[in-house]
C-alpha cells in the first residue's frame, strides 16, 4: 500500500472553451415582479448513492433559491427523459435541464428546445450534439477519472495485473471516458492485462450479479483486481467476492470512482483500496449558470468540476469530511 497517496485532479475550476453565442443566449423567458422562475429537470434515475446525492443537491439548491423545479425521474430510460423534455417543452418552462442518460440520440429533442426558445443546460454527462443546442455542460472530467483509477492500479499492482471491469450503463459519457481514460494509461503497461469487461449499469445489485458469475468462471480465478466504473458496482461485488470466500482488499484489489460515503466505510474496513471523487454537488454550479444567463452573462461551454483521489490509508481521516 502506498502511503499518503492523494492524486489531486485539476486544481480550483477549470473553464474549457467559449460561449459561441447564437440562440441559447436569447432563450431567456422574461420573469416579471415576483413569478418564480421554473426550471425543467430530467435528472437519469436513482441508481447510484452519487445520483441520489446529485438530486438532492439540484433539488437543494432550487429550494434555496425559491426556484420552482419541475422534476422528473427516468428510471435509466432515454425515451423517459425524451418524454420529460417534450413535456417541459409543452409546459413553456422558462429553462430545461438534464443529464443524459446515454450519449447520442439528443438532438432532435433538443431542436425542438431550440424552436421553441427554451435554454438548455447540461449537466453531469455529456451529450453528443452541437454545441449551439445548449448553453453550457458541467460536469467532471470522466477521462481523466479512469486515467487517476489506472495509475494508482499501475502503482498499487506494480504494473503487472490481472484486471476485470465493471462498465457503467453502456452508451452513457462516464462509460466510455472512463473505459478510454483507464487504457489511456494501462496501455503503457504491457503486463497490466484486461481480461474482462462488462457492464454493471452503475447499479449495486448488477455489480454482484456480474461479479458472482465471473468468479465462478475460470476466468475468475486468476483476477487480482477489480476495476469498477462506480462505487456501487464495487460494493456489490465486494459483497459476491466475500461469499465465494476471497478477501475483498486483498485477493483481489479494488479501485472504483465516485468517493461516495459507503466506499469510504468499505477502505476503512479494508475491503476497497482505492476511490476517484467525482463531485455530485452539481446543484450551485448549475444554477450560478443559470442565474448568470438569465443575466446576459457569456458562459463557458464547458465548466469541469475538479476530482481527487483517495485511498486506504487516507480514508479514516477523510470519512468524517465527506459530505455524500
Ligand atoms: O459515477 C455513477 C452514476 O454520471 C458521474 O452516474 C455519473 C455517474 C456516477 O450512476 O455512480
Amino acid at each position: 500500500m502506498t502511503k499518503n497517496w492523494l492524486f489531486i485532479g485539476l486544481a480550483g475550476i477549470a473553464l474549457i472553451g467559449c460561449n459561441s453565442g447564437g440562440d441559447q443566449t436569447q432563450g431567456v423567458a422574461a420573469t416579471s415582479g415576483d413569478k418564480k422562475l421554473v426550471v425543467g429537470f430530467s435528472q437519469i434515475g436513482a441508481e447510484s448513492a452519487w445520483r441520489t446525492a446529485n438530486t438532492e443537491s439540484i433539488k437543494g439548491e432550487a429550494e434555496k433559491r425559491g426556484v420552482e423545479l419541475k422534476f422528473a425521474d427516468a428510471q435509466q430510460k432515454q425515451e423517459n427523459q425524451i418524454k420529460a423534455i417534450k413535456g417541459f417543452i409543452a409546459q413553456g418552462v422558462d429553462v430545461i435541464a438534464f443529464a443524459p442518460v446515454v450519449e447520442t440520440g439528443w438532438e432532435p429533442v433538443l431542436r425542438e428546445a431550440k424552436a421553441a426558445n427554451i435554454p438548455v443546460f447540461v449537466s453531469d454527462r455529456r451529450p453528443d450534439v452541437p454545441e449551439d443546442l445548449y448553453v453550457t455542460f458541467i460536469g467532471a472530467d470522466f477521462i481523466k477519472e479512469g486515467e487517476m483509477a489506472a495509475e494508482w492500479a499501475v502503482k498499487e499492482m506494480g504494473g503487472k495485473a490481472t484486471i476485470a471491469e465493471l462498465t457503467g450503463t453502456t452508451g452513457s459519457a462516464p462509460a466510455n471516458d472512463r473505459a478510454k481514460g483507464f487504457r489511456n494509461v494501462i496501455g503503457k503497461n504491457p503486463d497490466m492485462k484486461i481480461v474482462f469487461t462488462q457492464t454493471g449499469d452503475f447499479t449495486r445489485s448488477k455489480g454482484k450479479e456480474v461479479m458472482e458469475a465471473l468468479l465462478k468462471s475460470p476466468q475468475g480465478k486468476s483476477v487480482n483486481l477489480l476495476y469498477a466504473h462506480n462505487d456501487d458496482m464495487a460494493l456489490g461485488a465486494i459483497q459476491a467476492i466475500e461469499e465465494a470466500g476471497k478477501k475483498p482488499g486483498v485477493d483481489i484489489k479494488i479501485v472504483s470512482i465516485d468517493g461516495v460515503k459507503g466506499a469510504f466505510e468499505a477502505m476503512v474496513a479494508g475491503k476497497l483500496n482505492c476511490t476517484v471523487e467525482c463531485n455530485p454537488l452539481l446543484g450551485p454550479f448549475l444554477f450560478d449558470a443559470i442565474e448568470k444567463h438569465r443575466k446576459g452573462e457569456t458562459l463557458p461551454k464547458r465548466t469541469v468540476v475538479p476530482d481527487s483521489a483517495f485511498d486506504m490509508s487516507q480514508a479514516a481521516a477523510e470519512l468524517p469530511n465527506r459530505k455524500y
